[in-house]
């Protein structure tokens, strides 16, 4: 992280969320944007989450990327509780393989939107890519180097398959 302030939020509710979170923090990383990455739980530390979210927006942060497994209220109560957009990542639960997170994050009722994305890495890499899109609308740089990662990408396809060993 630099000394520019963070304009993305990456919290969590638990340290096991980081193996899925990381991708997040990584394809952030890979576009130049800064990000704080916290551990903030609404079950286990719900002042910690209260402090959060009532601050985020005064703190400087543009978006939030919120991810949480099984009964994964962070993105819903963190939404709650702040203007600015929430991206909910949905991580891979061991009982219910994160169907549970996916319909906890999803399903909210009509009022307080969380952007909701796929369960596990895929869900936390396009939702750094989605809070990119957000931020680039304000920053010409940033878009070009969002176009350039999708550039680099559709260049990394072949154009055939071959034999895996
Ligand atoms: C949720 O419970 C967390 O987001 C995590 O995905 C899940 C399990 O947490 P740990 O028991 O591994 O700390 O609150």
């Amino acid at each position: 992280m630099s000394d520019r302030k963070p304009a993305v939020a990456i919290i969590m509710g638990s340290q096991s969320d980081w193996a899925t979170m990381r991708h997040a923090a990584e394809t952030l990383d890979a576009l130049g944007i800064t990000h704080d990455d916290r551990i903030v739980s609404a079950h286990r530390t719900p002042d910690r989450l209260y402090d959060f979210a009532k601050s985020a927006k005064a703190s400087g942060f543009k978006v939030i990327i919120a991810g949480a497994g099984g009964a994964a209220h962070l993105p819903g109560m963190t939404a709650a509780m702040t203007p600015l957009p929430v991206f909910g990542v949905p991580v891979e639960s061991r009982t219910l393989k994160g169907e549970d997170s996916l319909l906890s994050i999803v399903q909210m009722p009509a009022g307080i939107p969380v952007g909701t994305l796929a369960i596990g890495r895929a869900g936390a890499v396009n939702a750094a890519l989605l809070a990119a899109a957000v931020l680039a609308l304000q920053d010409p740089a940033l878009s070009e180097r969002l176009d350039a990662w999708r550039a680099r990408q559709s260049e990394s396809v072949a154009e055939r398959p071959v034999d895996e060993a």
